[in-house]
């Protein structure tokens, strides 16, 4: 009975299949968290979805920005992006089954009793666990519901990039969505920063990871999140774990067993 967390793994199925070996993974009893963007990029998508689908109730994954362009570009609303590799999932018999079940993943995903919080990119530094996971709700209702298509349609954008409660409509959703799935750096007036991908070494503006914004909400969280393969795993923050370390980038694939917070990580490099 353990649980891992695993982060992005973009289409590396043999990676994905490599690290599990080598953590035992022992799928009748053990769980797995995914940290998002399960595809996309690596050369394997289609493989990772179905096998990720395959877990059942032995998984949570929760949606990254990948995975909401997979929706996208899957349900014909947009086209396919430079560098995506979708192809073999757009192509494949079981194509609705695959979208409809990722549709239905959410945002955030928190465990009480194990003690820990999932995200794709990051919570926002002014939202509580209670704000949070409504938030999370209110995109993952409309996503499973009859606005689907119209909300894939109106979710591209990076505005409104500051998070004010009186939001409404698409810009609301649009907001939260890019909090949870892309943000990386805020500014001090806590709007987010959506292009800047570096280290936390000298950010430029005035620049911090939403886990350093001073007076963060929910600095009481153990928050696991991916997205953000510059960090190379590494936060310096307490109770911050960043799982994202490049795997399609060749760099490597991580696991930590939340039972003891023990890492394992693959290198990528042949895959
Ligand atoms: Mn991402």
């Amino acid at each position: 009975m353990t649980t891992y967390a695993i982060g992005d793994i973009q289409g590396c199925y043999s990676a994905l299949q490599y690290l599990l070996e080598k953590i035992q993974f022992e799928p009748e009893q053990d769980t797995l968290w995914f940290t998002g963007d399960l595809i996309n990029r690596g050369p394997e998508s289609l493989q990772t979805l179905r096998f990720v689908k395959s877990l059942g109730d032995k998984h949570c994954s929760v949606l990254g920005n990948h995975d909401l362009h997979t929706l996208a570009v899957g349900y014909g609303l947009r086209k396919k992006a430079k560098g995506d590799t979708l192809d073999a999932i757009l192509q494949a018999p079981d194509r609705e089954e695959l979208m409809n079940w990722l549709r239905h993943r959410p945002l955030l995903h928190h465990d009480a009793k194990l003690g820990y919080t999932i995200v794709h990119a990051g919570i926002a530094p002014n939202w509580s666990l209670t704000k949070a996971l409504g938030l999370a709700k209110e995109v993952e209702t409309v996503l499973r519901g009859d606005g689907m298509q119209d909300f894939l349609n109106q979710m591209y954008g990076n505005q409104p990039d500051r998070w004010q409660d009186n939001l409404t409509g698409w810009d609301r959703l649009r907001c939260i969505t890019n909090h949870f799935t892309r943000m990386r750096f805020c500014y001090p007036d806590g709007r987010i920063e959506l292009s800047y991908k570096g280290t936390l070494e000298s950010p430029p503006n005035g620049l911090k990871a939403w886990f350093q914004m001073p007076h963060r909400a929910n600095q009481e969280l153990k928050i696991i999140f991916g997205h953000w393969a510059a960090l190379a795993g590494a936060t310096h923050t307490p109770r911050v774990y960043a799982l994202d370390t490049g795997c399609v980038w060749g760099y490597a694939l991580t696991a930590m067993r939340l039972e003891d917070e023990k890492r394992v990580s693959i290198s990528c490099h042949s895959f």
